[in-house]
């Protein structure tokens, strides 16, 4: 029943139809269909559909932005769920931004949601956010880790920038760097001296534990 009520889920936000969509996520999580999967299986798997059907001609840039509307509808719905089996507080503060020049928030969002329920406090700088303001937040916060996402290939060399601007201000060995977003690799993160790469939110969380110490 819940692979239905998925797939109809990826169908009413492809068709942007947030109604829809709600109720979906209502349903399927009062069927106690695992917030995770509601949100990789449904959600994720949308955009990505809508991605492609986005290259293709199928549809444009309005669709695709009413379509990320119901997204974050629908994740607002999903994260308390989520944050209510949040595990005890690890204790760690996990500081969170799309890169310069990057408005695209929806997988930061997915990691964020997915580190609060793994106990991490999370600072999320939002979308567009400048290498200045990354190291001003650093200082202010002395986070343990700094998450950075990208999702367009012009945009991907802002991480790199994040980095040498941390080297420059003598930050680099206080604080460990994970970076992630569709077009990111392994191979971009050791090109560019990242400590972690995380491809999908579950490998950010994981790769996040790993590197302040706390992977079971
Ligand atoms: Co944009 N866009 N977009 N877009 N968009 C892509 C990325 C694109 C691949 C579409 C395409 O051509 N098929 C293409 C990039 C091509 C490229 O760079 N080579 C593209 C383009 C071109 C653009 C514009 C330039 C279009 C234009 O204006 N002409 C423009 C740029 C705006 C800007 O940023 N300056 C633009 C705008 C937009 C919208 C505003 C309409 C909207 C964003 C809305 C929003 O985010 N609030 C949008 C969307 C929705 C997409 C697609 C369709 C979906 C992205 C998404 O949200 N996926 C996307 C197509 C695609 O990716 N295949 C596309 C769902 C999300 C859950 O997945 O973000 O990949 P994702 O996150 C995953 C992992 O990547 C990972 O975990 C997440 C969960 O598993 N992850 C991390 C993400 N961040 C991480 C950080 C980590 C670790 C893991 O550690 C810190």
């Amino acid at each position: 029943m819940s692979d239905a009520l998925i797939a109809r889920l990826r169908q009413a936000v492809i068709d942007a139809e947030p109604d829809d969509a709600l109720a979906l996520v209502r349903e399927l999580l009062a069927a106690d269909v695992a917030p995770t999967l509601i949100l990789d299986g449904g959600l994720a798997k949308a955009m990505l559909i809508l991605g492609e059907m986005w290259k293709s001609g199928e549809v444009f840039l309005p669709e695709v932005m009413a379509a990320a509307a119901v997204f974050t509808i629908c994740n607002e719905e999903i994260e308390p769920v989520l944050l209510a089996s949040a595990d005890h507080k690890v204790g760690a503060k996990v500081l969170l931004a799309t890169v310069k020049g990057d408005m695209h928030d929806l997988g930061k969002n997915m990691v964020a949601a997915m580190l609060k329920m793994a106990g991490f406090d999370v600072i999320d700088l939002g979308t567009d956010v400048s290498s200045a303001a990354i190291i001003e937040a650093v200082i202010r916060e002395t986070p343990a880790v700094v998450g950075l996402s990208a999702l367009l290939t012009t945009t991907m060399p802002e991480q790199r920038s994040v980095i040498n601007a941390l080297v420059a201000a003598g930050l680099r060995d206080s604080v460990k760097v994970l970076v992630g977003g569709a077009p990111a690799t392994q191979e971009w993160a050791d090109a560019i001296g990242a400590d972690a790469y995380g491809q999908h939110a579950p490998d950010a969380v994981r790769a996040v534990k790993e590197l302040v110490g706390v992977l079971d």
